[in-house]
């Protein structure tokens, strides 16, 4: 009865069958599969209940009062209009346009998307976000945007979480039709670590338009603007709003770093706006712009470039809103924060503070702070469940100015610099990897530039090597691949290029690419690597996104589905159950698919037989059920 559901099924006989299909078809399920699908979730919950979850072993737990994450209530019925019924009724440039035209101070919130990879190791789930995004949509329609996807949430969606990031943004999307959509693309790298070919690059842009971003935040990690237009032709052909974004690093009020002055962010920004970009973006990922320098860069951008600016800042060394404060005096357009409970720190500053500073100012941002609060309150639900994945940054540091990391790398590097034993030695990990910084000639630092400069960092402190060993022609230097793969210019040039000392030492005499790396990457024949996806997953039909996720990660979108075919869908189970498993005598209620719940209750775990497996026992629904899973501890 399945399969004759299934060949008569509409979407089937159209040829887009997928995995996600089948998630969200539920009427093929009322035969066996159904079952199916509840035993694989019952199997992940008895594996995660008697083994624990890899990530979260010797990790802080949440309390166990820690209560339930509940969405803040909604204002009204339909959620009102807000940037999103703009663009789509005028278009881009007429978005850009009324940027200029508004007195008030723009916000984007990055909750959803830096404020949890600052913050959290980017483990947020997407059922947290989904929860809360209707409220978003009704009671903050005064927000620019939402920034909900890209950087590095879309690998760990699939590595990490077992969810599929392309369905998180479709329902996002769904959830606020009135609220533009923000991602953050590395341009020729994509939401990855190195360069793709550019039809790579053009399909994803195609795809995440079509699935729901409204504003792609396009920079380049050497700030490479003959690297960036690609990605931005091809965010501009989909009639999305295109952000050519610089991204700030050194210090415009120091003599000693000439390299990266006033005039060369000038001359960035309006190759930005000649490029075609509709808003300009300055992202500043490290958090080194100072009150003072934001002056004079919005004051000098605003005089020389004609689309609006939308800042981006972190709050690692404690004084970002000092600077946001400043670019708004300034006449920035836009800015971006973090609701409360995920702001400071490594993450953006705070954003109801911002609302509560502009209010009653020519600036006011117009956003409702009981709202603000109420969101934060959930929001501050939720980031106790994922105590797990806290950093544990105590308090602001002007260490910062020194090692110039971003803020979504610092806490990275620090788990990175733990699991070698180096934690002790941390601030030489940051000292080396200022001096990392100079030896390859002064980079932007950004993922994914920022990775190799860490890399580097970590090898030099746990080997013993200063930079002038590294240097040395006469010492021999094993240099990590990221390095090699760096200097032979598959990410591209910097501003002056590499310094030849390190090219040379690092190469071994092999000559370095110099051009776009993309010019020499062969395009990928779509149709031929879906069709070979499909044979690779024994038939299993694949859609565009399913593609597009495997082009980015070919190795962690098949483990991902491997584990799918196991688990099935564990997406929407708490995030506490996902980490922790069931208490016996524990109930809970899961939406595996939309309007089709599965009452849960976990009655006993068994003991360890002689070949090692354990049961657990359920009740699924009312009905008996019985899991064995291999004990592994
Ligand atoms: C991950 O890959 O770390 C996250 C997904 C969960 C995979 C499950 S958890 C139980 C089992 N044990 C493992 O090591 N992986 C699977
Ligand atoms: C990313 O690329 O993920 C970043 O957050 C860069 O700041
Ligand atoms: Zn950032």
């Amino acid at each position: 009865a399945f399969v004759e559901n299934l060949l008569k099924h509409p979407t089937f006989l159209s040829n887009e069958y997928t995995t996600k299909f089948i998630d969200t078809t539920p009427e093929l399920f009322q035969f066996a599969k159904r079952r199916d699908r509840g035993t694989k979730v019952l199997t992940y919950i008895a594996d995660i209940t008697v083994n624990g979850h890899p990530e979260t072993q010797g990790r802080a737990k949440p309390k166990a009062d820690a209560p339930v994450p509940k969405a803040p209530k909604l204002d009204a019925k339909e959620p009102p209009a807000g940037t999103k019924t703009l663009l789509e009724e005028q278009g881009a440039k007429a978005v850009a346009d009324w940027m200029l035209e508004q007195n008030r101070l723009l916000l984007t919130d990055t909750t959803m998307r830096d404020g949890h990879q600052s913050l959290l190791a980017t483990r947020m789930r997407s059922i947290d976000m989904i929860r809360v995004a209707p409220a978003y949509a009704h009671n903050v329609p005064q927000l620019f945007s939402v920034e909900c996807w890209g950087g590095a949430t879309f690998d760990v969606a699939y590595r990490f979480l077992q969810e599929c990031p392309w369905q998180r943004l479709r329902e996002l999307r769904a959830a606020m039709p009135n609220l533009l959509t923000q991602m953050l693309l590395r341009a020729s790298n994509g939401v990855g670590y190195t360069n793709y070919p550019d039809n790579v690059v053009q399909e994803f842009v195609r795809q995440a338009a079509e699935t729901g971003v409204d504003v792609f935040r396009v920079f380049d990690s050497l700030n490479w603007v003959e690297n960036m237009r690609v990605a931005m032709d091809a965010v501009i052909d989909t009639g999305k709003i295109c952000e050519g974004t610089i991204c700030y690093t050194g210090n415009i009020l120091d003599p000693d770093r000439a390299k990266y002055d006033l005039k060369y962010y000038v001359s960035m920004a309006k190759e930005m706006e000649n490029a075609g970009a509709h808003v300009l973006g300055l992202k500043d990922m490290a958090g080194l712009l100072k009150p003072a320098a934001a002056r004079q860069l919005i004051t000098a951008l605003k005089n020389e470039v004609s689309i609006p600016i939308h800042f981006h800042t972190h709050d690692t060394s404690g004084i970002a809103g000092g600077t946001i404060l400043a670019a708004a005096n300034a006449g920035v357009d836009a800015v971006d924060a973090a609701m409360d409970a995920f702001s400071g720190g490594t993450s953006q500053p705070c954003l109801g503070s911002i609302v509560e500073a502009m209010a009653h100012t020519e600036r006011d941002t117009g956003l409702d702070i009981a709202h603000v609060r109420a969101l934060s309150n959930y929001w501050e639900h939720v980031r106790a469940q994922y105590v797990a994945f806290e950093a544990g940054l105590q308090a602001p540091a002007s260490e910062v100015y020194l090692h110039e990391m971003p803020g979504g790398q610092f806490t990275n590097l620090k788990a990175q610099a733990r699991s070698l034993g180096l934690e002790e030695r941390w601030h030489e990990v940051a000292q080396t990897y200022a001096d990392v910084n100079k030896m390859f000639g002064d980079i932007v630092k950004v993922t994914p530039s920022s990775k190799v400069v860490g890399d580097m960092a970590l090898m030099m402190v746990s080997q013993g090597l200063t930079r002038e060993q590294v240097e040395d022609p006469d010492t021999d230097v094993a240099f990590p691949d990221s390095v090699i793969d760096m200097m032979r210019g598959n990410l591209g040039q910097p501003p002056g290029g590499f310094p030849d000392k390190i090219v040379n030492k690092v190469l071994k005499g092999e000559k370095p690419n110099t051009e776009r790396p993309g010019k020499h990457l062969e395009p990928i024949d779509l149709e031929a690597t879906h069709t070979q996806l499909v044979e690779e997953l024994e038939g299993k039909k694949v859609d565009r996104e399913d593609l597009n996720g495997y082009l980015m990660y070919p190795k962690v979108f098949l483990d991902y589905m491997g584990r799918h075919r196991t688990y099935g869908p564990v997406r929407t189970l708490p995030t506490k159950t996902f980490f922790y498993g069931m208490e016996p005598g524990e109930e809970i209620s899961v939406e595996i698919d939309p309007g089709k719940t599965m009452e849960i209750l976990l009655q006993a775990v068994g003991e360890t037989n002689e070949d090692g497996d354990v049961r657990v026992f359920f009740e699924l629904n009312g009905q008996p059920r019985v899991i064995r899973v291999p004990n592994r501890m």
